[in-house]
């Protein structure tokens, strides 16, 4: 097998792919190229959000954005999910069908900051929005909560554009801890996940949605603009 064909190999682990990578074989050097715009496109959508934020707090004194997260998913979640999906293990096929290898988390202070950060960014003429999930109007049924966008933004590099897809989750900081803490309970290694324990994660969800919104309400009145 030579090195690219290993490279299109399905079970191979990080660790092999790694060596494969640092073997300076075409694929590898290809696959890298990608990761790196993939980080640009990246930190442009995350610099775009520290802008609105600034610019915000100039008009309206006060921060909409508590923190923001970004991530590029690991070669191994890459794999997995083309896997799932049944599509080839392809450079092309990753960038076709998998939108989240570069992903941006904007916690934000309230619900309302959430669509007014989406609208500002949806809003500017280089950025195309691909796919809106709204799981705030519409939670999950296990209670998760959160707005998702998939844009593509383009990145400039020394003589090309290119347009790369990032993924962008918008959410309170109470969705998020939520969301945080689900996550790690779902995750734990051996244990069975039962209808109760279900029940209670959705009751937290409830109760942290109530709260958003007793905040949301204190924040009108104490900005004089109950509506
Ligand atoms: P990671 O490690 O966070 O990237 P798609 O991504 O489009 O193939 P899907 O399910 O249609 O798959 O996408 P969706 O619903 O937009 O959700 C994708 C991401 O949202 C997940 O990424 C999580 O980050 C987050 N998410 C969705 N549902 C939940 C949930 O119930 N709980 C928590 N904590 N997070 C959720 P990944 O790929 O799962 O993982």
């Amino acid at each position: 097998m030579n090195e690219d064909s290993k490279l299109q190999h399905i079970n191979l682990s990080d660790d092999e792919i790694l060596a494969l990578l640092e073997s300076g074989s075409q694929k590898a050097a290809e696959f890298q190229q990608l990761m790196a715009y993939y980080h640009c496109a990246m930190m442009e959508i995350e610099t775009k959000f520290k802008v609105l934020d600034h610019a915000f707090s100039l008009q309206h004194d006060r921060k909409p954005i508590s923190a923001i997260k970004t991530r590029i998913k690991s070669l191994k979640s890459i794999w997995e999910k083309l896997q799932r999906r049944h599509n080839s293990i392809t450079l092309h096929a990753m960038e076709e069908n998998i939108n989240d290898v570069a992903g941006v988390r904007v916690v934000c202070s309230f619900p309302e900051d959430v669509y007014l950060l989406a609208d500002a960014l949806l809003s500017q003429d280089d950025i195309t929005l691909i796919e809106k999930k709204d799981y705030i109007a519409a939670p999950k049924p296990n209670g998760y909560r959160s707005l998702h966008l998939i844009v593509a933004v383009p990145i400039f590099l020394a003589h090309e554009k290119r347009m790369m897809k990032v993924e962008i989750q918008l959410r309170t900081i109470a969705m998020d801890f939520w969301a945080e803490l689900e996550h790690q309970l779902r995750y734990k290694k051996d244990v069975v996940f039962t209808e109760e324990m279900a029940k209670e994660l959705h009751d937290c969800a409830e109760i942290s949605a109530a709260l958003d919104h007793r905040m949301e309400t204190l924040r009108r009145t104490v900005s004089g603009c109950i509506t």
